[in-house]
């Protein structure tokens, strides 16, 4: 199951809304004669690719794969009757798939065939793999990732991240199908929130803009990826119910204040990352960090205050003067 997991995460930038997903075939020796995993949204499931490079002679495997197999006709047809079809007499599974069009059906379909069905191995990392597909068809809503960085006396302002937290802010970015920030920071900073310090696809831009004050030429209204602009209504569980009847799994919000803490008082959140910086004599032009010999603790003063939460006591990551936090609900 482990490569299961493995293989299922190098579809990670391209099979959103699909979950990840990954499936090996195991002879009765313990040998694996063949792999596969969901490579693009729209295309074969893993069961599909893992059968293709297995050939025929399957009937001794264990077919071992990460979520249920699926028991629908979506826009590709059910892995449960192609698994039935080959004569495999064992499959194991790492978790059921929450999607009400499968939800249990294909694990069914499976045993009523004769095979034996094992559920639920490793199922905690399987969950956490497709945390975000999962929070879609369970909730109802998107994944909520809250990002922001500040200074250690609380200011928002400026820049704090150096050139490899930036990296990790982009990572993030491309793990989420949209990013949203508030009116002010769009007409303040006129942010492009792409994905360019890290590979994988744009994020759909979200912003709510209730007076009309954004200008046609600001930068999230380029084309490198669609934007939606939410007016008249704007809170935020209306928000994130729009966005799931898009489809849209997840969305990560960078800001500002307002937003941030609208949607903390909200409690419809799931994540914080939070990056706590030095002191604004610590910091260079081209935004790199310095050594951590240089690091001071800043006292300039607060205009732009950060959101108060309570994080852990241990950054994840120190990264020269900067330190992140990873706060779940
Ligand atoms: C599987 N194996 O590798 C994946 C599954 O529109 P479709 O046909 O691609 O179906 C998408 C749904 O199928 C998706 O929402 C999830 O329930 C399941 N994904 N199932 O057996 C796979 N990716
Ligand atoms: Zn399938």
């Amino acid at each position: 199951m482990r490569r299961c997991l493995e293989l299922a995460q190098l579809g990670e930038y391209d099979v959103a809304p699909n979950p990840m997903v990954g499936a090996i075939l195991v002879n009765d020796k313990g040998k694996i004669i063949a792999e596969g995993y969901h490579h693009i949204y729209g295309g074969p499931h893993a069961e599909v690719n893992c059968f293709r490079e297995a050939g025929d002679a399957v009937g001794d495997c264990t077919l071992y794969v990460s979520l249920e197999p699926c028991s629908h006709y979506g826009k590709t047809p059910p892995c449960a009757d192609l698994i039935i079809s080959k004569g495999v007499k064992r499959v194991v599974v790492g978790m059921q798939d929450p999607n009400p069009l499968v939800a249990g059906q294909g694990i069914e379909k499976l045993r009523k065939a004769g095979i034996e069905v094992k559920v639920g191995v490793l199922e905690a990392e399987c969950r956490e793999l497709n945390k975000r597909f999962i929070c879609l068809h369970e909730k109802k809503r998107p994944y909520v990732v809250l990002k922001w960085a500040q200074t250690a006396n609380g200011s928002m302002e400026g820049e704090i991240s150096n050139a490899q937290t930036k990296q990790i802010v982009h990572k993030i970015r491309s793990e989420n199908m949209a990013i949203m920030v508030g009116t002010n920071t769009v007409l303040t900073d006129n942010p492009k929130l792409t994905v360019t310090h890290w590979t994988g696809r744009n994020p759909i831009r979200v912003t709510v803009d209730r007076h009309n004050v954004i200008p046609a030429d600001a930068n999230i209204f380029n084309d490198a990826a669609e934007t939606i602009i939410y007016r008249e209504r704007t809170d935020w569980p209306y928000i994130l119910s729009d966005l799931a009847s898009r489809g849209i799994h997840s969305i990560m919000v960078e800001g500002g204040p307002t937003l941030l803490e609208h949607i903390l008082a909200s409690d419809l959140w799931d994540e914080v990352h939070v990056e706590i910086g030095p002191a604004e004599a610590c910091r260079t032009a081209d935004a790199v960090g310095p050594s951590q010999s240089d690091c001071k603790t800043g006292r300039r003063p607060v205009r732009v205050r950060a959101p108060k939460v309570e994080l852990p006591s241990e950054p994840y990551a120190v990264i020269d003067c900067n330190k992140l936090y990873l706060l779940k609900r």
